[in-house]
């Protein structure tokens, strides 16, 4: 049964809107990742087909192994110079906010977001969805935005613009936000709507391959020295963390996304549960968590780490040193977590 089907009111006010709307423009976080890319992508390709005019915006740039989703040459994508521009929304009579739970995901556009006079709609899966849409679909049981937008699509007149581009960039967001179905893909739908998804004869080894062994040589050393000499292995907690200094970012020449899963490195030592990376950027100390089980690492995150996201993946920054946010994170296992960790069954 669709998870969407709790929705069918929501799902009719969408519905009804989107066919009186002429300009739509489809809008995901900053830093966008796997998901929100091919949820805004995904759904992009279905609503071209239906001669409405549709834009995706990217709020920030994305990951080059997303580059060769099906219309992302069309998007969007907004710099440094032109993350500020004022008149990007202009026209839109409906933005589509895929995969975020905030407004303050859209980044810097988030004036021009809140003047806009459009009608809002957000379809997402992150705890903690805030109000600020018109109409909102969102649950925490979905596994991806990617798998929400495929019911949006299958449970509305839509569905009759099903089509190969549509689903493989369905499938990437399902992918990426799975960890390739290792987490938030309990839930049996997740597995009808892949099942759906096959029927369009995707070639998912190559969606495989573009997505994952798709690094340049230098990410590949740069993951090999972290192992190496930047991961700190808590076993008595089990714990682990890996951090990283400005200066080792640019010895390895790093790009942006190089860093990503990094943080799932020491979750793969056995009797490891609970992990983490701090990144040195340029005015803050970037964090990520990752946990197995019922380790709460969006509320670990959200109460030292100034972030959020999901029970066992959220992201968080500081504002403190590299060192302090290391010592910081130590004296939280060793101390009002070492209970918790120390007696951890998984
Ligand atoms: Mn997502």
């Amino acid at each position: 049964m669709p998870i969407i089907s709790a929705f069918e009111k929501e799902l009719a006010i969408f519905s009804d809107r989107l066919k009186l709307s002429e300009n739509i423009v489809i809008i995901h976080h900053y830093n966008p990742d796997g998901d929100a890319i091919g949820a805004s992508l995904g759904l992009y390709n279905v609503l071209k087909q239906t001669g409405k005019t549709v834009r995706v915006i990217s709020p920030t740039f994305f990951p080059d192994n997303l580059k060769w989703l099906p219309g992302a040459k069309e998007m969007k994508v907004l710099g440094k110079k032109t993350q500020n521009d004022a008149t990007v929304l202009d026209g839109a009579d409906m933005i589509i906010c895929v995969d975020m739970n905030a407004k303050k995901r859209v980044g810097a556009i988030q004036p021009q977001f809140e003047k806009s006079t459009a009608y809002k709609a957000l379809f997402d899966h992150h705890p903690f969805v805030e109000d600020f849409t018109d109409v909102r679909i969102s649950d925490t049981s979905y596994s991806s935005a990617c798998e929400l937008i495929f019911e949006l699509i299958e449970n509305t007149y839509l569905n009759q613009y099903f089509n190969t581009d549509v689903v493989t960039c369905l499938y990437t967001g399902i992918l990426t936000d799975t960890g390739s179905f290792e987490y938030s893909s309990s839930n049996p739908n997740v597995f009808r709507v892949v099942g759906k998804i096959m029927e369009y004869k995707i070639d998912k080894n190559k969606i495989y391959n573009r997505l994952f062994n798709a690094w340049s040589e230098d990410r590949i050393r740069f993951m090999g020295f972290v192992t190496c000499n930047r991961m700190v292995v808590m076993p008595e907690y089990k714990t682990a963390y890996i951090y990283i200094t400005a200066e080792d970012r640019k010895r390895f020449r790093e790009k942006f996304g190089d860093t990503e899963n990094f943080v799932n490195i020491p979750m793969q030592i056995s009797g490891i549960v609970f992990t983490a990376i701090f990144i040195e950027r340029d005015n803050f100390i970037k964090a990520s968590f990752r946990s197995k089980g019922t380790f709460d690492v969006n509320m670990f995150s959200a109460k030292h780490f100034n972030g959020g996201g999901h029970v066992n993946a959220s992201g968080g920054e500081t504002y403190i040193s590299l060192n302090e946010a290391c010592k910081k994170f130590e004296e939280l296992v060793k101390g009002e977590y070492s209970e918790t960790l120390m007696n951890y069954k998984y």
